[in-house]
């Protein structure tokens, strides 16, 4: 079947033809939208190729070309194709189609959410309201009526400026709106509904008054104001960083519950799952405000990287996204700690995009072959797209990186550009050759540095080598090195002073001499986490505790306490009765002691992830880790109870904090409940924080604390929670969450029982992971449990969700299809599941590109 073939970026070519405008008309209905669209085509080049459209989904009504209205004879339709074999070089195409909005399950295309209508185009959504050429590269000036109800749906809202409204007959009105900024469809989108409004403006740079709108389902209006806070400073630090102002005079966003992911960049007209934007102490952490600000940012940033220069087609996807999530993260950094916010980026590295990268679906960040687009919006495009991003920016300097972005705007402004074109553009303004560089954009895999160092006390040098290893890939050869930039500091064993310095590694190993050093230094290596790497360097436990109270750069204190830890749980998995030695007491006694920023000092105690452990240990046995985990926790809260009870407190009783030292000491708090939470009797303070709570971040912790624990409290709590917060959906996500992650062995009766539970719906995008997305990663006890009925249990779930939502599917099947990194037992269990998911009538695209890479 065409639609099951996979496209190569070797394969680009232009598009046979353009269209430069596009005016639509959407007569809205719940089960029959009648879409009107009327395009100027144009042939590209001489050639005499028919015009084929994408299309899916679609019920075709007419055909017009020009005045001429086209009969069946005059085309070919398929399922995902009307083809059109004119030799016509320039007409007026008018089509009109039917969709039903309310069977819209996947939430592509036009869908409801609740009562609202509401688009999602990206990546290739657009097919599903219209026949068009839906590529990045075929950009049109958009006008768009939208006709409905108008009691149902007082605000009609797409992209651009609105340019008429009117009453209709029958109680219908009508909105027009233009954008006059070319754009692809996949920045098209239309939103009705009845909403409250919150409204403010902003003046920009240029002098522009932008009217800011963000609308949310009626009585959420004051859980808007973090989101519009967010949205002028972000504005504010891209005019003050990159010199970009808005260009519109409106920015709109729109909240809605039922979204595949977290936001769209839609042109002028944002459209965000309610979970980053709606949030007040009450009902929503700190971790959310902190998302909020971060993708409420991500999405404005989009208008000049993705939407004013946008990709050429969808293997360039990390031009926008890679660029664009490393921009959100340091607006992140600025706002808040720079240190903190560099950490949490490298843990979900470190215990996703890693495995990711070693499993069946590894890709390079421009993926050269796609199945269905929609699997690649990935750890690695984003978040491995922005490391290297970041790299650019460390070997260009602030400064260099500046004038890149500049050139890149001078040159490619208005236009759907290349990942090569970015990095041309960053090479020429700087004047710094970065054609090895370009490498990082075909290679998949975690690159492996391996480290050795000698110190001559004779000559008082000191070397360091640094070598190589990275995997081959289709464009990519094993031998082919890479260009890593690599921050080191060398601290002096006596002074604890250190130097600083980047070393670039070009070449398969290298070796740096360091003189004038009396005795060995010690090195801190990777600064600020400075390239993508996984590092075999065996430093001692000595070496590493000096590291994690000497270092100057935050992530190497940070590092080498983590590896520290994850050392000895390599030692617990192999051996369970291992006897862990007190010099850890000793040392996070001193962390806890050492006068640092609380938010830091929680980072310091929180042990490695489960993923990222696991992604260190061939053929992990999960059990094995999960018990590892718990031991080493116990073992370090038994040496510490006095002193994390005396922080614990010490934290609780401050008070007349700025919101942000009032956040670390949240943080500090919380991870010492979550250590004293392991000893006995520790049910008391479990209770007495979640019944004396003032806001979501300490109730969750006292929740979570009482799930990992199995705490003889927490079905009252939960019922408690429940019997609060039933009406707010957001919180009850919450709820759902903890109940999967409860560490019980009556765990899969109690799952039957959520998935029963009247407000759980499978439809729901963040109601299903909020149940089954949780269990799977935050029960990793009972997911991997012997048995195999956590597999089981996750199959059943991605059954029902392959002809709901494929997406949603798609997403959740990650561990399964990530089997090799586990024991034999877990992956012949796995492998069954991915068996009888393969053999599914019926199976939808998104699952058979990956349950084939998986198999295969
Ligand atoms: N461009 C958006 C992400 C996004 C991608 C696909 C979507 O639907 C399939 C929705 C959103 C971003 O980076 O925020
Ligand atoms: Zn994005």
């Amino acid at each position: 079947m065409s639609e099951f073939t996979p496209r190569y970026l070797a394969d680009y070519q232009v598009s046979a033809f353009t269209i430069s405008t596009i005016d639509l008309t959407f007569e809205l209905d719940d089960t029959a939208t009648k879409v009107t669209s009327v395009m100027s085509v144009k042939r590209q080049g001489s050639h005499k190729q028919a015009l084929v459209l994408d299309g899916e989904h679609l019920t075709l009504l007419s055909v017009k070309m020009d005045e001429c209205l086209l009969s069946a004879d005059d085309y070919f339709l398929s399922d995902t194709a009307l083809e059109i074999p004119t030799q016509a070089d320039e007409f007026l195409l008018t089509i009109v189609t039917e969709i039903n909005p309310q069977d819209n399950t996947a939430l592509e295309g036009l869908f409801k959410s609740g009562d609202a209508f509401c688009t999602q185009c990206e990546a290739e959504g657009f097919r599903r309201i219209t026949y068009y050429l839906d590529r990045p590269d075929v950009m049109a000036v958009f006008t768009t009526k939208v006709v409905a109800a108008k009691d149902k749906y007082p605000y009609l809202l797409s992209n651009g400026n609105k340019i008429a409204t009117g009453e209709l007959g029958d109680g219908k009105h009508f909105v027009q709106w233009h954008d006059p900024f070319p754009k692809p469809s996949y920045l098209f989108a239309l939103v009705a509904g009845d909403f409250d409004l919150l409204q403010d403006s902003y003046v920009t740079s240029e002098g522009r008054e932008v009217a800011l709108e963000i609308f949310v389902d009626k009585g959420n209006l004051s859980k808007a104001e973090h989101a519009m806070a967010s949205l002028k400073h972000a504005m504010a630090w891209d005019e003050e960083t990159f010199s970009l102002a808005y260009d519109l005079d409106i920015y709109m966003i729109v909240a809605v519950d039922f979204f595949n992911m977290g936001a769209m960049e839609n042109k002028g007209l944002n459209v965000f799952n309610s979970k980053y934007v709606l949030a007040d102490t009450e009902s929503a952490t700190d971790i959310d405000y902190f998302n909020i600000e971060a993708v409420i940012a991500h999405e404005y940033f989009h208008n000049w990287t993705g939407n004013r220069v946008t990709c050429r087609d969808w293997f360039q996807l990390s031009l926008k996204e890679g660029l664009t999530v490393f921009r959100d993260q340091e607006f992140s950094g600025d706002m808040n700690s720079k240190t903190v916010a560099r950490i949490q980026n490298v843990r979900v590295l470190r215990s996703q995009q890693f495995a990711e990268d070693a499993g069946p679906m590894a890709h390079p960040i421009r993926p050269e072959k796609v199945m269905e687009m929609n699997n690649f919006y990935t750890l690695t495009v984003y978040e491995k797209g922005a490391e290297v991003i970041r790299m650019i920016h460390t070997l260009l300097g602030g400064e260099g990186f500046a004038k890149g972005m500049a050139l890149y705007f001078e040159r490619f402004d208005g236009m759907a550009v290349t990942c090569d074109d970015f990095v041309n553009a960053m090479a020429d303004a700087s004047g710094t050759d970065l054609s090895q560089f370009k490498r990082w954009y075909s290679q998949s895999g975690t690159p492996h540095l391996k480290v050795r160092e000698a110190f001559d006390p004779e000559t008082s040098q000191y070397q360091l080598t640094i070598s190589q290893q990275n995997q081959a890939g289709e464009t990519f050869a094993a031998e082919d090195c890479l260009h890593i930039p690599v921050k080191i500091e060398l601290i002096d064993a006596d002074s604890g002073i250190g130097q600083g310095q980047l070393l670039e590694l070009t070449g398969p190993e290298q070796t740096w001499t360091f003189a004038h050093y009396q005795a060995k230094p010690v090195v801190a290596l990777l600064g600020d986490f400075s390239a993508p790497v996984k590092v075999d360097f065996e430093q001692t436990d000595l070496a590493l505790e000096v590291l994690m109270l000497a270092a100057r750069d935050g992530f190497c204190r940070w590092d080498a306490g983590q590896k520290l830890l994850c050392r000895y749980l390599h030692k617990l998995v192999a051996e369970p009765d291992y006897s862990l030695p007190e010099s850890l007491i000793t040392i996070f006694s001193k962390i806890l002691q050492a006068d640092s920023d609380p938010a830091f000092t929680a980072e310091q105690l929180t042990l490695p992830a489960f993923g990222e452990v696991a992604d260190q240990i061939h053929q992990v046995d999960p059990v094995a880790l999960v018990n590892a985990q718990k031991k080493l926790k116990h073992f370090l809260a038994a040496g510490l109870q006095q002193q994390l009870t005396a922080c614990y407190h010490n934290c609780r009783q401050k008070t007349g904090l700025s919101q942000q030292q009032a956040i670390g000491s949240r943080a500090l708090k919380n991870i010492c409940l979550s250590y004293l939470a392991v000893l006995p009797g520790a049910e008391s303070l479990v209770t007495d924080q979640f019944g004396n709570a003032a806001n979501m971040t300490d109730t969750l912790a006292a929740l979570n604390a009482a799930a990992f624990n199995n705490l003889a409290g927490f079905d009252s709590q939960m019922s408690a929670f429940e019997s609060k917060w039933h009406d707010t959906p957001l919180v009850m996500d919450k709820w759902f969450t903890i109940g999967a992650s409860l560490n019980s062995a009556d765990i899969f009766e109690r799952l039957e029982a959520l998935l029963k539970h009247p407000l759980f719906s499978i439809k729901n995008p963040n109601r299903a992971r909020s149940l089954i997305g949780a269990f799977i990663s935050a029960n990793p006890k009972y997911f991997h449990c012997q048995t195999g009925r956590g597999y089981r249990f996750l199959a059943e779930q991605i059954k029902r969700l392959n002809e709901i939502n494929p997406q949603v599917a798609s997403r959740l099947i990650t561990p399964l299809i990530q089997y090799k990194e586990y024991d034999l037992t877990r992956q012949e269990l796995m492998l069954e599941q991915l068996k009888a998911l393969r053999a599914l009538p019926q199976l939808s695209r998104d699952l058979l590109e990956k349950l084939d890479a998986a198999l295969n």
